[in-house]
């Protein structure tokens, strides 16, 4: 029997939370992976290559810098991919209101450098790009759906409209199998600190260890779709095992306010959150996306992608990670009556 070659891939933002879970599942597959970093991460990897410290002697690391096609094309040409997922992005969407040209740019050359690349290079290569739930900003329909219109709202969001206009762009004028994940927020103990979910645990373990005495946060009434990242990258993975390229909503189809994440995170150490929340304007954004509720049927029916980590579950595990790093133990839940 021949053996089946080895099939390659090539990660953007493989230090970033869903560039870690990705290419634990990929190598999990049997896929040599390889991932595009900044140069200063191959200088500094103790501190910029956590999230891989459990892989990092099985993956290749390239330095690239997401601004210049010349070096975007030579890792491509070194690596020659036959699955590219495409996750580098400034990622934060109240950064992009204090630096919208670096967001703008980043996010939407970056994506234009690497799908020229890979048409340019390996036509042939499969193409993720990670779309947001941004995109449809101050929506018009609750849920959405792939066919939902955007209305971004924030250079971050339209970023993000420009990315998937130039994949869907690539698909249709070059035959690119180039797909589209319009993912909403997913969540893990690998999630950044500045994101809020992140911002809630680690503010949680902090108090719990007498570290802090308060939290601060903005707009406590935004509804966000939460799922799990580990979850979602799944889903980012099926749509490039698909015959043919298309746009998938990936989220779990409930919503909650930051407020329920903030009261559930502090009930599960038997704290009452409202004595630690400080509300503080600051952190307020110029535009705000006050709802967003995915509608996952599509990638249900057509990738049999579906959801099992529930928000509790979700925030249980976030909540108990960041107490284990800083060696205290949550205590059990108390039952409010
Ligand atoms: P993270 O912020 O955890 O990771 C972002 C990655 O992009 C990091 O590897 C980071 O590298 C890299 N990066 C950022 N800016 C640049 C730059 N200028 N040049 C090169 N690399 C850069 O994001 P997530 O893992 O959460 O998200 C992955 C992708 O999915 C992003 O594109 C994000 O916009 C999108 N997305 C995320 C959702 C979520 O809820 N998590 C939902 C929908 C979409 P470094 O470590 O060096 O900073
Ligand atoms: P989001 O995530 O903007 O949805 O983008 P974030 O966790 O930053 O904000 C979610 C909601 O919480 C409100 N909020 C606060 N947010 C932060 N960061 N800090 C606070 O103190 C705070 N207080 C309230 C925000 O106003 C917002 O309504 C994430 C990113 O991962 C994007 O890259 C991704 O595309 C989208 O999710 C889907």
């Amino acid at each position: 029997m021949v053996p089946m070659p080895v099939r390659r891939a090539m990660i953007s933002g493989i230090t970033g939370q869903d560039g870690s879970y990705i290419a634990e599942l990929l190598l999990s597959k049997g896929y040599e992976v390889h991932g595009i970093v900044r140069r200063v991460a191959i200088e500094d990897p103790e501190h910029r290559l956590t999230r891989l410290d459990a892989i990092r002697s099985r993956i290749h690391v390239h330095a690239a810098s997401l601004e210049s096609y010349a070096s975007i094309h030579q890792v491509v040409a070194q690596v020659m991919p036959d699955e590219c997922y495409h996750l580098a992005a400034q990622s934060f969407v109240s950064y992009s209101f204090d630096d919208e040209f670096s967001t703008l740019n980043a996010n939407i050359n970056g994506t234009h450098y690497l799908l020229a690349a890979v048409k340019n290079i390996v036509p042939h290569c499969r193409f993720y790009f990670a779309g947001s739930s941004e995109m449809f900003g101050k929506a018009e329909e609750v849920p959405q759906t792939e066919r939902t219109r955007f209305h971004p709202r924030s250079t971050y969001g339209i970023s993000k409209v420009a990315g998937f206009e130039l994949t869907r762009n690539y698909r249709e004028a070059y035959n690119l199998h180039a797909s589209s994940g319009i993912l909403f927020n997913h969540e893990s103990p690998r999630r950044g600190f500045e994101f809020v979910t992140r911002k809630i645990t680690s503010g949680v373990a902090r108090i719990l260890a007498g570290r802090s005495k308060e939290l601060r946060l903005g707009n406590l009434e935004a509804k966000r779709d939460w799922g799990h990242a580990r979850e979602y990258v799944y889903g980012m993975w099926l749509m490039l095992q698909q015959d043919a390229p298309d746009d998938y909503v990936i989220a779990t189809g409930e919503t909650h306010t930051v407020s329920e994440f903030a009261e559930l995170a502090f009930a599960h150490v038997g704290l009452n959150w409202r004595d630690y929340i400080v509300p503080d304007a600051d952190l307020f954004r110029p535009a705000e996306v006050n709802l967003l509720l995915g509608d996952a049927s599509k990638a249900r029916t057509k990738l049999g992608w579906s959801h099992r980590i529930g928000f509790e579950e979700l925030v249980r595990e976030m909540v108990e990670a960041d107490c284990r790093m800083l060696g205290v133990e949550p205590k059990a839940r108390t039952t409010a009556s």
